[in-house]
């Protein structure tokens, strides 16, 4: 009796833990590259912000950058790096062509779906001189908007 009990706890147990990890698969993988946009936001009142198009190359991946407000004739350094614009992490992950009139063109050894599943994000920095200085980051996140969240349980 006790031990019929448990075996219909047991098998209660995987089924719900069945039931769990199916609703967690269906998040589409790689499959679908589309491209992604970025929105760069200006950083330290520079005045610059606009947006990077991530388009899918292969297994790269071709980065432009479109700025507003860049200063004309000036080169700024830009790059992907790990974390978000609130907390960077200063090295850079992958370097992208310098910003020169607020535009920039680089291709990305890696693809897409590297680039958009993890967390990272795009900056650009003031000058070569002044790198330390940033004036637009923008992060990278799937779909480029975050608003899709998968809450469909509905909070009452
Ligand atoms: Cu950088």
């Amino acid at each position: 009796m006790k031990h019929r009990l448990a075996v219909v706890l047991v098998s209660g147990m995987v089924a719900a833990g069945l039931a769990f990890a199916q609703d967690k698969a269906p998040k589409k993988k790689s499959g679908d590259a589309k491209s992604v946009t970025v929105r760069l936001a200006q950083q330290n009142k520079s005045g610059e912000s606009g947006t990077a198009r991530l388009t899918p190359a292969g297994d790269k991946t071709k980065v432009e950058i479109s700025l507003k407000g860049a200063p004309k004739g000036v080169a700024q350094p830009a790059h992907v790096h790990e974390g978000s614009c609130a907390k960077l992490d200063p090295k850079p992950k992958y370097g992208l062509e310098n910003v020169v009139d607020g535009k920039s063109t680089t291709e990305v050894p890696a693809s897409i779906q590297t680039l958009t599943a993890g967390k990272l994000a795009i900056n650009v920095h003031k000058s070569a001189d002044e790198a330390k200085v940033y004036v637009a980051c923008g992060n990278i996140r799937k779909g480029g908007e975050a608003k899709k969240t998968s809450s469909k349980k509905m909070e009452k």
